[in-house]
């Protein structure tokens, strides 16, 4: 495909959607298998309805080298046996950064290089930097309310789903009487 002409987007503040709209995804808690530290805790909540976790709805800009997508991620409040909810988190095959920019509700960027874990807060107007190199998967830590951010990335960096299922993040969040409490388990 040729590159795109300049155009722009609206950000709804109120709706908190792009428009033009792209494609929007929906992940739902079957999708999110084998993440979850307790599993039959999983299943019980798969079976029991299979709540949405979070949708992705993109900005009509495609995945394709050079150009640059943007995305805002909303994820629904709510656990899995206290584990807050959270993306699949994934890391870039082709080593390149990412920002997102907090939009509404409360929210941790968990970044994992397979050594070392680090914690962002990330809140409305905030931006958190995804450096090349670092995997990353964002947990709603609000307790009541919806995590929305807008995430800007290049096109050609990929989405490494695998990576995190043998590594995993190194750390879990989990809803605390203190507000979320990040535990980070022993490395292999
Ligand atoms: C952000 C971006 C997207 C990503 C989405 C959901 O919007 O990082 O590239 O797809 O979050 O995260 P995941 O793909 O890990 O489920
Ligand atoms: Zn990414």
């Amino acid at each position: 495909a040729p590159p795109l002409r300049p155009f722009s987007i609206r950000l709804d503040r109120s709706s908190l959607e792009l428009l033009p709209a792209g494609p929007v995804l929906t992940r739902r808690l079957s999708d999110l298998e084998g993440l979850f530290a307790d599993e039959a805790a999983w299943r019980a909540d798969v079976d029991n309805g299979d709540p949405i976790v979070y949708t992705v709805a993109s900005s009509p800009v495609p995945e394709t080298a050079t150009e640059l997508p943007q995305s805002i991620t909303r994820i629904r409040p709510g656990d899995v046996a206290g584990e807050l909810y959270f993306t699949k988190g994934h890391m870039h095959p082709v080593a390149e950064g990412e920002i997102y920019l907090g939009l509404e509700g409360e929210g941790g960027l968990l970044l994992f290089d397979g050594t070392d874990i680090e914690f962002l807060e990330i809140t409305p107007d905030r931006i958190g930097y995804i450096p090349p190199g670092w995997a990353h998967r964002s947990v709603n830590v609000g307790s009541n309310d919806d995590y929305s951010f807008l995430a800007v990335y290049p096109g050609g960096a990929g989405h490494d789903y695998g990576w995190v299922l043998e590594h995993g993040f190194g750390a879990r969040v989990y809803a605390g009487a203190a507000g979320a409490e990040l535990r980070s388990y022993p490395q292999p």
